[in-house]
């Protein structure tokens, strides 16, 4: 096969990913922007090498033909989540999307596998638009928890030096290594409201600080300057008192002020 057909068969696929990743991505976005915890932490995406693809062909007895019907992780998505719990949120927010359809499943948290890996595999259905018209697409997607990602990378690692042969007591001491994770992330679900907790004040924060100053650069176009940056010393004087309840007064008052002006409509410059 020629280079030139690897590069017209793998472009739709380096296309999926993209357009994948952005998407999930734009769900830790919508959930922020709403006060809300995201189940997806972040999301990488990768198409498989060509290597890769040649050596799984060969491994599997693929014709070279069939390798896109046959593989089914040319293209390639890794959702990391924080807490266990949060991998059936996705697969269940996946699951409602209707630009993917679920060809297949393999649960390797509730199974884990001999190694000690553990993640969730979905194998979806996506199309892409492209010049040659629309091509529908087999991705595979796998979600699993930091820890989780964690021992797998170094696994991965280890397989790859060892040649897939990984000597016993390096294996033995993965698999204990395995069962350590298990422990850390039941530990985590436990204190799982704490961290939430702490993370969700973090972002309300962010959110109510970046709407503050949205304010003050509104009521600057419209409103007495010298009033606004009064109004400005302000706030960095509220922010450095590092109390979230006092920041949300100034942000409620500045919020009537702003609508006095109707200074919130104002569309910000491009
Ligand atoms: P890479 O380099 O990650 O792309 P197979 O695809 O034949 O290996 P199967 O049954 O078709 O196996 O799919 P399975 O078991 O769902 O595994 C697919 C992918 O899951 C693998 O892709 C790995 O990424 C990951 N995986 C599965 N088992 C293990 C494991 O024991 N350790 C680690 N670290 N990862 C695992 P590839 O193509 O093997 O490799």
């Amino acid at each position: 096969m020629e280079i030139k057909l690897w590069r017209e068969i793998l472009n739709p696929y380096e296309l999926a990913v993209r357009e994948i990743k952005v998407k999930l991505e734009h769900l830790i976005t919508e959930h922020r922007e709403l006060g809300e915890y995201s189940p997806i932490e972040t999301v990488n995406g990768r198409v498989k090498s060509i290597s890769s693809i040649l050596d799984k062909a060969q491994k599997k007895k693929i014709q070279l033909d069939q390798i896109e019907e046959e593989i089914e992780d040319i293209a390639g998505l890794r959702i990391i989540c924080q807490f266990v719990e949060d991998i059936e949120k996705v697969v269940a927010l996946i699951r409602s999307r209707t630009d993917m359809e679920i060809k297949s499943e393999k649960d390797y948290i509730k199974n884990m596998k001999n190694s000690g890996y553990r993640s969730y595999h979905l194998i979806v259905y996506y199309t892409v638009e492209t010049m040659k018209g629309s091509k529908r697409l087999q991705v595979e997607i796998q979600i699993r928890t930091l820890a989780m990602n964690f021992w797998a990378t170094i696994e991965h690692s280890l397989q790859y030096k060892y040649k897939k042969n990984i000597p016993d007591h390096i294996r033995k001491r993965l698999s204990k290594a395995a069962d350590a994770i298990i422990i850390l992330d039941n530990e985590m679900s436990s204190i799982r409201n704490e961290i939430m907790d702490a993370q969700n004040s973090f972002q309300i924060q962010a959110n109510i600080v970046a709407d503050i100053l949205n304010n003050i650069q509104n009521l600057y176009k419209v409103a007495n300057k010298r009033e606004v940056l009064k109004i400005q010393d302000e706030f960095y004087r509220i922010y450095e008192l590092n109390d979230l309840e006092q920041l949300e007064r100034f942000h409620k008052q500045l919020d009537i002020i702003a609508e006095g002006y109707h200074a919130q409509d104002i569309p910000s410059k491009k």
